[in-house]
């Protein structure tokens, strides 16, 4: 049985990281009208004397949420406490029990992080509710915390308003633990916990419906695989979206088929492709991190990854495992630099704290992105153009620090050019423009260039701009005269803001850094292996530390589950754990998602210390630690792939141990 991680039933399109402007295609023929508060209705955007709008434009709650670029998500439930990235549904709800919770101290971290929201998991795929809903009792009612009289959303709610920031929620439509999962019986008490979560915890500000669907589960005790077929259908997104609009009309919806506000970014990496078109078409298509060209919706992209390598939800031992503050810089870049939002998960521990590891981390990235933005050498500069539409809508409104007010032409100019004097030579490496996209995304390539020693230099070419295009040059520019020119639009460019910033020295933006790191655990240098059920040629790959090389049951053969091999460890030791890479090539097959784990001293008597499900591999395959209910001593272990995620056989780029 698939599952699906995220919207991928609208699969992400190919990645496309060229500068190289895209040819415009037919306009659409309308544009929906979109809805502005009283206010907006005097912004330059609507004055009678601006360009028309062009093709599907963003509500102005889109246009606000845009304008947030950065928030948290942060997962914290039961499988924070099993240890699980995906529960069955059948873990006890009095696992969750966290010593030292206090939303405020979370919030404020966020807050001083520089993020302007979070969204909370309040039902993962266990289909255990952080909140005491009417519609089940696997809920935190059932939890010995607060003697079941806790409220994790009521306490997130009520900081985010404390600290200032929005508050959103997350809840998975996959619900492993409802035994009519899949049926009708279900959808009703799905809409009653959205309509919990929209009526008793003031607004939120994004709703996450994630796209992993169907597959094993409890179910209330059935304990079998539920196809929904199609989703949109069974949960009838577009009820869902209607309801939701009643409840809380500004309320971004992320996710919901066609019905949406907002889409997946396209992997769990947090980038989103560039061009970055903020649009997708009913019919065609452009989920993901490209979007789709003069698509009839506007559903612009939401850049989704975690601070930790360990994955969504808080594990042992997973200090050593965040991801430093460069990478989170180019994760920056490639997804808020092109237009996008950046969500970025910092889980929360068993004790109910953010890990100090990861707080670190997004304490440094955020010093990074002040020194980034610190000076913006174009903000006040003279900006000149030989084609202007009226004093409303001169250059200079791209060097004035508003988004809203933005340098415009008369119709027919299409592919006009600017000039930008500094007051001083400037020393830059970033160029970011950005469009007023109440009037849509209108151009589809332009280019920046410098005078050096008199001569105009071409330094950077763009497509999409959007929300914005914030590019890095290859090397740092001199100049105090710049040269914006828009290569290709099907219209007149609307520009709001033209920036140029220097990198802070520490950031020598390269890769993409997003590389597995593994736990530390036994040394591995003593270790042999005994035998393998099959794969021998590869079998040494699954312990020699190199998370590159991998243990395969020879996929010609299709030697197909369950398959094992046997280590002797050279010593007898106390183990508490067990970790498993899976394969890092980007390709699905035989990769493993079931397991077993077994333990013996002697290499003849042999205990089962764990067994079960890695889940989420498809969309974050990183290193998994799996925990034994009680240490066991062991000289021997023998790991077992009992299932895989695609085609039929097994393999394993790493398997580890972690000693008492
Ligand atoms: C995915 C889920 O399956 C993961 O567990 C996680 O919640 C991530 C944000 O979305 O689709
Ligand atoms: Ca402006």
């Amino acid at each position: 049985m698939m599952k699906y991680p995220h919207a991928i039933l609208f699969s992400a399109a190919a990645a496309v990281a060229s500068l190289v402007a895209v040819p415009a295609t037919a306009a659409p023929k309308s544009s929906k009208p979109a809805s502005y508060s009283a206010e907006t209705k005097d912004l330059p955007a609507f004055k009678s004397n601006a360009p028309k709008p062009y093709g599907a434009t963003p509500t102005e709650p889109q246009v606000q949420w845009q304008r947030m670029e950065y928030y948290a998500f942060i997962h914290f439930s039961l499988n924070t406490f099993t240890g699980n990235e995906w529960g069955n549904g059948d873990e006890s709800p009095t696992r969750f029990n966290p010593s030292d919770f206090n939303a405020n101290k979370i919030v404020k971290t966020y807050k001083d992080a520089g993020m302007k929201g979070m969204i909370y998991t309040a039902k993962h795929h266990d289909g255990w509710c952080a909140w005491p809903t009417k519609t089940t009792k696997h809920s935190v009612a059932a939890s010995p915390w607060k003697r079941g009289k806790g409220d994790v959303v009521k306490e997130f709610s009520e900081a985010c308003k404390k600290q200032g920031i929005k508050f959103g929620t997350y809840l998975s439509p996959w619900d492993r633990n409802h035994a009519e999962y899949g049926r009708e019986g279900y959808i009703k008490d799905y809409y009653k916990q959205i309509e919990e979560l929209l009526t008793n915890y003031g607004p939120v500000f994004e709703i996450w419906f994630d796209g992993a669907n169907g597959g094993s589960g409890y179910y209330g005790g059935a304990k079998e695989n539920r196809n929904i077929g199609n989703a949109e259908k069974y949960y009838d997104f577009e009820q869902i979206v209607k309801n939701i609009r009643k409840m809380q009309p500004e309320c971004i919806v992320w996710g919901a088929g066609h019905y949406g506000d907002a889409r997946w970014g396209g992997s769990e990496k947090g980038h989103v492709n560039y061009p970055h078109w903020h649009t997708v078409s009913s019919t065609k298509g452009g989920r993901g991190g490209s979007g789709y060209r003069n698509g009839d919706r506007w559903v612009p992209a939401e850049g989704d990854t975690t601070i930790n390598h360990a994955g969504w939800f808080w594990h042992p031992g997973q200090a050593g495992r965040v991801k430093k503050p460069e990478q989170l810089m180019q994760v920056w870049f490639d997804s808020v630099g092109r237009g996008a939002n950046l969500i970025l998960n910092v889980a929360a521990d068993r004790t109910g704290n953010l890990d100090p590891a990861d707080v670190n981390s997004l304490m440094e990235f955020k010093k990074l992105r002040e020194a980034l933005y610190k000076k913006d050498f174009a903000l006040g500069a003279s900006a000149t153009s030989k084609t202007v539409r009226g004093k409303d809508f001169s250059p200079d409104k791209m060097t004035d620090g508003n988004l809203d007010t933005f340098w415009t032409t008369p119709d027919r100019e299409t592919t006009p050019e600017a000039i930008i004097r500094l007051a001083a030579p400037a020393t830059f490496d970033v160029v970011r423009v950005r469009e007023e996209i109440r009037l849509g995304q209108r151009v589809e390539g332009w280019a920046v260039d410098a005078k050096i020693g008199g001569d105009w230099k071409e330094i950077l070419r763009g497509s999409s701009i959007g929300n914005q295009a914030m590019l890095a040059l290859s090397e740092p520019v001199t100049a105090s005269e710049l040269r914006l020119r828009i290569t290709n639009s099907p219209v007149a460019p609307c520009i709001s803001e033209f920036s140029l910033f220097k990198k802070p020295e520490e950031l020598a933006l390269k890769g993409e850094g997003g590389a597995s790191v593994l736990m530390k655990g036994v040394p591995k240098n003593k270790w042999k292996i005994v035998s393998a059920t099959a794969g021998k040629d590869t079998v040494k790959a699954a312990i020699d530390g190199n998370p590159k090389t991998f243990w395969h049951t020879s996929e010609a053969q299709e030697k197909r589950p369950p398959q094992s091999f046997t280590v002797d460890m050279g010593e007898t030791k106390t183990l508490k754990a067990f970790t498993y890479l899976p394969r890092q090539d980007g390709i699905t097959h035989g990769m493993t998602d079931r397991y077993k784990f077994e333990v013996s001293t002697d290499n003849r008597k042999w205990t089962e210390v764990a067994s079960g499900e890695f889940g989420n591999l498809r969309a974050n395959p990183v290193e998994q630690r799996v925990d034994f209910k009680s240490p066991a001593k062991a000289r021997y272990f023998r790991f077992t792939g009992t299932h895989a995620l695609d085609k039929n056989h097994v393999s394993a780029a790493e398997v580890g141990v972690i000693a008492d």
